[in-house]
């Protein structure tokens, strides 16, 4: 099965699926979702992202992809005003010449609201081409756009680049979670990134909570944005939105 040629006709066959995975704030309300995307391939079933996102970022894939994931994103934005909405931005998609002009495009053509869209980036991708990066986040800044380090503490990076960003939230990664709140590592970074965040005005979402007592201890150091199977796996976008219209 090859997949490359596979996944560039899975994209055009429209098999690309959208799944949302909810975001929760201290009251128990789901205020935003982060955008996973799945391949519903016809003979092999549900195929998870990281079994086609690095083909797709090593073949240049990655940029119409990203782009759709992005679109059906945006186009869902208008009918749930009171959400916000993360899409997860890989570094070759990032770094594509054409990036900012197609978000801007793509928020033009759809009229979704970017002061409620957030971008997820990974340290790696702040860390090596620096200057470029800076430059192109303060032009997506400037179009009201938000940025979210995903997956921190991960990337054994300085963490003086957090204040010559401009970064809003920081995700701790699921990691780091796991052990809550026994494991006095876990507990004593956890804590660390609480402060870090704190000196920084950043936000903080914990990933991967999965039990109350995760939840609880997170709740005790002040980290109150929480996403993790405790709360709701990713399931289709259009079930998770139809539910919370409802309620
Ligand atoms: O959805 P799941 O929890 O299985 O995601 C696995 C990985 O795939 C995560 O690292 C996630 O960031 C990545 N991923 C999921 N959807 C997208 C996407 O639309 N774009 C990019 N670049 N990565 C994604
Ligand atoms: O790398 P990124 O943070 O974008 O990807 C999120 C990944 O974490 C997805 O694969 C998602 O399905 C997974 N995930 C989300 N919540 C939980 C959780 O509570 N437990 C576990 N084990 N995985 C989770
Ligand atoms: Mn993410
Ligand atoms: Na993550």
């Amino acid at each position: 099965f090859e997949l490359e040629g596979e996944l560039r006709k899975g994209l055009e066959s429209q098999q690309l699926r959208l799944y949302l995975q909810p975001k929760t704030n201290r009251d128990g309300l789901v205020y935003g979702t982060e955008s996973l995307v799945r391949w519903e391939h016809p003979e092999k079933g549900l195929i998870p992202p990281d079994r086609f996102i690095p083909l797709a970022e090593d073949t240049g894939m990655i940029i119409p992809l990203g782009e759709w994931v992005l679109k059906e994103t945006l186009l869902l934005m208008k009918e749930h005003p009171h959400l916000t909405f993360a899409v997860n931005i890989s570094p070759r998609q990032f770094r594509n010449c054409n990036f900012v002009e197609q978000v801007q495009q793509l928020l033009n053509e759809t009229g979704a609201d970017p002061k409620r869209l957030t971008l997820e980036v990974t340290e790696g991708l702040l860390i090596t081409d620096f200057n470029q990066s800076s430059k192109r986040m303060l032009e997506l800044q400037k179009l009201g756009i938000s940025f979210s380090i995903d997956d921190f503490g991960t990337g054994y990076s300085s963490l003086s680049y957090l204040k010559k960003l401009p970064i809003n939230e920081l995700k701790i990664d699921r990691s780091f979670v796991d052990g809550l709140p026994d494991d006095s590592s876990d507990a004593l970074l956890v804590e660390t990134m609480m402060a870090v965040a704190k000196h920084l005005e950043l936000l903080v979402v914990a990933e991967g909570v999965e039990t109350q007592e995760q939840q609880a201890y997170l709740y005790s150091v002040g980290c109150n944005l929480h996403q993790g199977y405790f709360y709701g796996k990713p399931e289709p976008a259009e079930q998770l939105l139809a539910r919370l219209k409802k309620t």
